[in-house]
């Protein structure tokens, strides 16, 4: 018996890192999970007609262009992947919302809440009137370890939280010479190492609690204030050829924040990208009254995992996150072969197609992305007013 399923049409705009880890995603998800609708990678959107031309034919998207707006307006397209620096967000998914397309964003959502608020009034708009999904890609909600952190919380297991404790921990800018790029520009990227990989713990830590963060106190640095020029891109940073064309870095390199949580909790917060000899150490560690869940980036197949009652004579078990009954784990490989971090955009596009067919809620919808975007903001907020940090007094 032959079934048909109807096409996704998919213009992608971006043609850097994400670009790339989406386009893998679009093209793998489909050979490994049954979909109710059918991915097409239709059209690449770049912003350089060179650069997006080879990327067109390296990634095999099979038409190619430098005009958003095209496919925005196109009627062969259905849904508009953004991959973007945030500053152009907002305009994109707006303009895409309103010509009834579905939208799947990068994190941030936006650079601002009244930007992310807009995107969110214009999603539930278009949602009522043509039924389009829009979802954010914090992407991390899709590690199978941290979805089986949810889903033992939800259980109930490890009881009423009281500490969240989250860390993501990266170094790619330890080097003081390591070139600037858009991600240190404040008018392009909003924040630094907050919006960036902060936004990450943020949504983690709120949807694993199923609480919202409700106050904060931070505090932010910027360590190195300018960075040579980029020559080329390389791995996350790049290459600067000269050392002496400096341009000024205007966002923070590290961000440290406690919070309050609306149901009680105890938050402790640190996003840094200068964290030498830590890669990608996205690390959140959750203790209720009856047990805890702890979850390393670094060893991303593992979870572990406390029950109080039982665990009491031997502390954590590592629990491998691999076994078919785990969430997304049983679509791809026998157990204890392991996932890594591209196969979490591959299960992104599988709940994005989920959703678009309204088989599954949309999570995060742009609403539980704003809501990341208002901790983003008291941080800030906070962190600005130093003052509210209570000086130790001097042994003298
Ligand atoms: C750079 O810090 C980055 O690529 C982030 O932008 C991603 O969201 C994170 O998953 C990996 O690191």
């Amino acid at each position: 018996m032959t079934t048909t399923t109807s096409p996704l049409r998919i213009a992608l705009i971006g043609t850097g890192f994400m670009g790339r880890m989406h386009t893998q995603a679009w093209r793998t998800a489909p050979h490994f999970f049954d979909l109710p609708l059918a991915p097409r990678p239709a059209l690449l959107v770049g912003h350089r007609a060179d650069a997006t031309a080879e990327a067109a034919a390296r990634w095999e998207w099979p038409e190619h262009g430098v005009d958003w707006r095209e496919a925005v307006e196109s009627d062969d397209i259905d849904a508009i992947d953004i991959c973007t620096p945030g500053d152009t967000h907002a305009e994109i998914a707006l303009a895409a919302l309103a010509a009834g397309k579905h939208v799947l964003c990068e994190k941030p959502l936006a650079n601002s809440v009244a930007e992310a608020q807009e995107m969110t009034d214009a999603a539930a708009a278009a949602s009522a009137q043509s039924g389009t999904v829009a979802m954010c890609g914090f992407s991390y909600r899709r590690t199978p370890a941290l979805a089986l952190a949810r889903r033992l919380i939800e259980e109930g297991r490890i009881g009423e939280i009281r500490h969240v404790r989250a860390q993501y921990l990266q170094d790619w800018l330890s080097d003081p010479d390591s070139p600037h790029t858009w991600r240190l520009d404040r008018d392009r990227a909003g924040s630094g190492a907050l919006g960036d990989i902060g936004a990450h713990s943020i949504d983690t830590a709120q949807w694993l609690a199923g609480q919202h963060i409700e106050a904060v106190s931070a505090t932010m640095r910027t360590f190195v204030t300018s960075r040579p020029r980029r020559s080329a891109v390389e791995g996350l940073g790049g290459v600067a050829a000269d050392t002496s064309d400096r341009l000024p870095v205007t966002v923070d390199d590290a961000a440290a924040f406690t919070a309050r949580f609306d149901g009680g909790a105890l938050g402790v917060f640190e996003a840094t990208r200068m964290a030498t000899g830590r890669r990608n150490a996205n690390r959140v560690e959750i203790n209720g009254d009856r047990g805890a869940i702890a979850f390393d980036f670094e060893r991303m197949n593992e979870l572990e995992v406390y029950d109080a009652a039982a665990d009491a004579a031997q502390g954590f078990r590592r629990v491998q996150v691999t076994e078919a009954q785990h969430p997304y784990a049983g679509a791809w490989w026998p157990a204890g072969h392991g996932l890594g971090y591209e196969h979490l955009f591959a299960h992104q596009v599988v709940d994005f197609v989920r959703a678009v067919a309204g088989e599954i809620p949309v999570s995060p919808s742009f609403a539980d992305a704003t809501q990341v975007q208002r901790v983003l903001a008291a941080v800030e907020q906070s962190a600005a007013r130093d003052s509210i940090l209570t000086p130790v007094a001097s042994a003298g």
